[in-house]
């Protein structure tokens, strides 16, 4: 409860939005001009606090952490907000004392979907931790006009469409025109000497103005609201120029498309770079902007730009703001006046990288004849970075080429973003252990083997206050009465006082209540949004993320082609009734993962309508996964696919969500998995498949041949066949043609079943199988689901910012008093 809720103050506030935004009367306001109203009531609340707590910062002259991100996931805020206010309970009797429902108004707000997936929505959760612990940080990101597109599912394809996520306005934003700030593109150097020291100057670019709005991130019960600062480009105003000749008229016009476009959309690529040029330019964009700002800030109140680092730490999620250290070199020396040595001093103390992937396709790397096009002087310092650099490796290696080969920042003309992450910061992680041994022993070995110190893991984490709090309120309420208190919301850890309750038959059969009704809140969704009866009988098993071939899918959806083979062989085969559950979106360009999608509802649509199977599987694909309806899918899942190949998933963040909403992992030793293992027992998981080991060591070999397989195994045969026979493409016999390729290489050049599905299809069938026995023990699964509840407190994103504290940021704790 927040004790200096009124509800009287509340309600003058939501009726004097109405009257002032909307010339209206309550009665008279549609849904979406309500919930705008309580957005902005609950809004006035925080801006107290959102002042107070920067006043506090000034005040204890803080260090600060950057968290600079191109994409922030943040789904819906007006709930969370509400949640961390410690109002909720509150607004919610409020309105229902006006007539209002909470639940309708909080599904009038649009998702923030400024992001693709994993990384986007950690970037999320670290954002509300830090706010909860009490840590002075900024977000700082792109606001893009148009977020991750929307999906729609016609005909079982997927179809794009755009998320005009701004259109009834964002109430929870402030635009701070007065920090803008000029970001400028092309043109030449020009060398000076002057003061007895050269000067470089950029000439003949085109810019645009940053314009930043401001987002509140409300930290839980503590008064604490940081900052994600999401940067606009607008056009910097030419026109206004009393006179300006043909040339200028050009540019003003060339500088207004530039504007416009830079902002303009997320690109949807997931660990797929598509190196556009637009993307440098997004990049650079809101970096420079950042970065300026961080070093105008600090100068407000510190006078030695050679410090800069004991106030500031910047944090790269992924390599997408890499050019953070050639621009902070930049303004450190060129506007600062730094040596080139005290300017790598201070940006080698100011940065941090996070890897979040191995795959290869997702490196990014620019061609550097581009770079130096769009950024001529950013250029220079990159060059002169490599050079340096290059110097330190032959140094350290004499006559070793390869090692330069290996490690160069520029090499056969790219600049490899990663490695200038790598040269220019003072911490580089994985995010779950195995990730970070597989980035110290194999992908980034040359560099763990010079700088090893370097190197940490900081295994991800996930906010419970979105993901149980606000996403499973029964299950919520449950915890804090079975363990006697709440602290678990800001202490995750204190959730292992359930434990003691798993094998307790009353809390099993309260459990299992709860677990029902968030099974028929799913089932209701299911209903209203694609139309399908699901039975909440059956077992829910659930793999919703991204859609790529390395998360396996496919591997999911072959497994239902086979246990329909099998049910249609055999109609009385005893089998507990299972609801096969996708949700993914495939990045627009991705051909054969958008297939994949098409093969699932081409099946889905194939056992749905066969009465003969008497309902014993059914195949849901629910349209448009989200952050918002993600909260109710997981609250409702018995069972959580996380089948990687092993050593692809970095480190997986829906395992948590899921564990934590007491749902049993089906997985592959990969990422965060095993570390979900080591915490609630391998008895209580159903772990399948190769090891990341094996998985590298055939890869070192050039792969394994699938078709050893095809030809002796008559099952796995007659499944692959039904891809390539019309069995569920009728009007199509080729539609799966390429799919059926991917798995057997009849064709292209690519290694055939680079994801190891074949190889794994029997274990993985073999561990369904358990799942099927292990279900009808109706007092084994519900212990188990408990203690999954239990030991998920390793997984909270407080814990992990807390580590990133401890080891690499360094910040102080403020207190806030309103
Ligand atoms: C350049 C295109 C691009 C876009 C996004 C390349 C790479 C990405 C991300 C790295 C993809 C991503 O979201 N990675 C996920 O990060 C999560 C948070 O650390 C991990 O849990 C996931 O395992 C990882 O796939």
């Amino acid at each position: 409860m927040n004790t200096k809720f009124d509800k009287e103050e509340f309600k003058q506030a939501m009726i004097y939005a109405l009257k002032s935004k909307y010339r209206k009367k309550l009665e008279d306001a549609t849904p979406q001009e309500i919930f705008q109203a309580v957005a902005y009531a609950v809004k006035d609340i925080i801006v107290d606090e959102w002042i107070a707590t920067h006043k506090q910062y000034d005040k204890q002259d803080v260090k600060l952490v950057y968290y600079m991100s191109m994409e922030f996931l943040m789904g819906r805020a007006l709930g969370n907000n509400m949640i961390n206010l410690m109002a909720y309970d509150d607004i919610k009797e409020a309105l229902e004392k006006m007539g209002l429902d909470l639940n309708v108004i909080e599904d009038q707000e649009p998702d923030a979907a400024l992001g693709n997936g994993g990384l986007g929505r950690l970037a999320a959760c670290f954002l509300d931790s830090l706010a909860t612990l009490g840590y002075p940080a900024y977000g700082c990101g792109i606001r893009y006009r148009y977020g991750m597109f929307r999906q729609k599912i016609e005909n079982g394809y997927q179809v794009e469409v755009p998320d005009e996520w701004l259109v009834n306005g964002n109430p929870f934003e402030v635009r701070r025109s007065e920090y803008s700030t000029e970001v400028k593109f092309g043109g030449y150097v020009e060398e000076i000497w002057e003061g007895g020291r050269q000067h470089f100057i950029q000439r003949g670019y085109q810019s645009v103005m940053a314009v930043p709005y401001d987002l509140p991130i409300v930290g839980y019960g503590n008064n604490v609201v940081n900052t994600l600062r999401i940067w606009d480009a607008q056009p910097i105003n030419l026109f206004n120029l009393d006179s300006f000749d043909k040339g200028d008229y050009q540019k003003a016009v060339e500088q207004e498309n530039l504007a416009k476009n830079i902002c303009e959309v997320l690109y949807p690529n997931d660990n797929h770079t598509a190196g556009k040029e637009l993307r440098l330019k997004q990049q650079y964009f809101f970096i420079s902007a950042s970065v300026q700002r961080a070093v105008k800030k600090y100068k407000m109140h510190h006078g030695d730009m050679r410090r800069f680092h004991e106030k500031n730490s910047f944090q790269l999620n992924d390599t997408h703001p890499t050019v953070a250290v050639p621009e902070l070199m930049r303004i450190l020396i060129d506007e600062e006046g730094l040596t080139w040595d005290e300017a790598w001093e201070v940006t080698t103390k100011t940065c941090a990288y996070t890897n979040h992937t191995i795959m290869s396709e997702a490196l990014e790397k620019w061609p550097i004849d581009l770079f130096k096009r769009l950024l001529p002087r950013v250029y220079q310092i990159v060059d002169e970075i490599n050079r340096r650099f290059v110097e330190q490796i032959r140094r350290m290696y004499p006559g070793n080429e390869s090692k330069v080969a290996n490690m160069a920042i520029l090499y056969n003309g790219q600049v490899r973003m990663a490695y200038m992450a790598i040269a220019g910061s003072f911490s580089v992680n994985g995010v779950a252990k195995l990730h970070t041994e597989i980035l110290k022993n194999q992908e980034l070995r040359d560099f763990y083997e010079m700088t090893p110190w370097k190197f940490n893991n900081k295994t991800n984490g996930i906010t419970q206050r979105r993901f149980l709090l606000h996403g499973n309120p029964l299950l919520a309420k449950w915890v804090t009465e079975k363990i006697g208190t709440d602290a678990w919301i800001t202490d995750l850890p204190k959730i292992e006082g359930l434990a003691k309750f798993a094998e307790d038959p009353q809390a099993q059969k309260e459990f299992n209540e709860i677990k029902y009704q968030n099974k028929l809140r799913l089932a209701k969704y299911i209903k209203e949004n694609n139309g399908i009866d699901v039975d909440p009988n059956s077992i829910f098993d659930v793999q919703v993320k991204r859609l790529h071939e390395y998360k396996r899918q496919l591997l999911n959806i072959l497994h239902v082609m086979y246990l329909y083979s099998r049910l249609k062989d055999d109609p009385n085969l005893d089998m507990v009734p299972r609801t096969f559950i996708f949700g993914a979106k495939a990045a627009a360009g991705y051909k054969r993962a958008k297939l994949t999608i098409k093969l699932i509802n081409s099946v889905a649509e194939v056992v749905n309508n066969d009465p003969s199977i008497q309902g014993k599987i059914k195949v849901v694909f629910i349209e448009e996964y989200r952050v918002s309806n993600a909260e109710i899918i997981f609250a409702a899942a018995d069972v959580s696919e996380q089948i990687s190949t092993a050593s692809k998933e970095a480190s997986g963040t829906g395992n948590m969500k899921f564990m934590l909403n007491g749902a049993l992992t089906l997985g592959t030793m990969d990422g965060a998995n095993v570390e979900i293992v080591e915490e609630v027992g391998i008895e209580n998981a159903f772990i399948f498949g190769m090891s990341a080991d094996e998985v590298i060591g055939y890869e070192k070999n050039g792969g394994y041949n699938p078709m050893d397989i095809f030809n002796n195994d008559q099952t796995i045969r007659r499944i692959l066949m039904q891809l390539i026979n019309g069995y569920f493409s009728p009007q199509n016999p080729e539609l799966f043609r390429d799919i059926y390729d991917s798995l057997l290489n009849t064709k292209s050049s690519d290694r055939a079943d680079t994801y190891f599905i074949l190889k794994d299809f029997w274990s993985y069938a073999d561990a369904q199988r358990r799942i099927d026995q292990a279900y009808r023990n109706r007092e084994w699964w519900t212990k188990a689901a408990i203690l999954n509840v239990a030991h998920s407190g390793k997984f909270s994103s407080d814990r992990t910012i807390e580590e990133y504290v401890k080891d690499i940021w360094h910040l102080d704790k403020i207190k806030v008093e309103v």
